[in-house]
């Protein structure tokens, strides 16, 4: 197992602790929960279902078993476990980067808990190394690019990537991210925008980081 599978499967064994008894839950997307996934098939007669937040996560759930129902027919869920691509110390965090963050963005407000597995590499003090993905309609795209632009950023389309809703991702880079909910706003309110990779307005309530030979919880 590489190290940074290690650090991945230490976080998603921890954040089993918090997959509650027979209940509806959420999953995102990503390699870490891929090993989530896994690992709560040793458990799948604990939950009710599960909601997944992309196609991926969905077909992940039913290789292994693990009934998937829909958002619609369950409402709110009590916890939603997911990865990230970066998360800051108020576990505000910078998510998309496989391209589903509409999805994650949606299920995880939809979840009254959000629960973060990460190995340690992604704990940073500022967000924006990681280039911001910023869901957008295709007719609109060069309009958004120039008003990120502006933002101070540099915006490069995801060449051959096109999301479950039909759209394209900007993938920004050189973003100075000293005020996270303000951007995260500010990009959404630009017309043409679907939805950006900024998840500070709802961010987790508790980060599982994986180390080396345990997990951290972190509040
Ligand atoms: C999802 O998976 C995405 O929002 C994020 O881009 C990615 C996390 O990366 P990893 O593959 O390392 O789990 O949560």
């Amino acid at each position: 197992m590489s190290t940074q599978d290690n650090f991945k499967r230490q976080a998603a064994r921890k954040a089993l602790e918090y997959v509650p008894h027979d209940e509806y839950i959420g999953v995102g997307s990503g390699s870490t929960v891929a090993i989530f996934i896994e690992e709560l098939a040793s458990i799948k007669d604990r939950v009710r279902g599960v909601v997944a937040a992309s196609i991926e996560s969905r077909d992940l759930l039913e290789q292994h078993g693990i009934k998937v129902v829909a958002l619609a027919d369950v409402g709110k869920l009590p916890v939603y476990f997911d990865g990230a691509d970066e998360v800051n110390h108020s576990l505000q965090m910078i998510k998309g980067g496989g391209a589903a963050l509409l999805g994650e963005k949606i299920v995880a407000h939809a979840s009254r808990q959000f629960i973060c597995m990460a190995g340690e590499s992604k704990y940073v003090s500022k967000l924006g190394a990681f280039p911001l993905p910023v869901e957008v309609v295709p007719f609109a795209r060069s309009w958004v690019a120039s008003q990120l632009v502006k933002l101070g950023g540099r915006p490069v389309l995801r060449e051959g990537v096109i999301t479950r809703g039909g759209h394209e991702i900007l993938d920004v880079h050189d973003l100075e991210i000293y005020e996270p909910m303000k951007l995260e706003d500010e990009i959404n309110r630009i017309p043409g925008v679907m939805e950006n990779g900024v998840f500070a307005r709802h961010p987790a309530d508790v980060l599982i980081l994986g180390h080396s030979d345990r997990a951290e919880v972190i509040t």
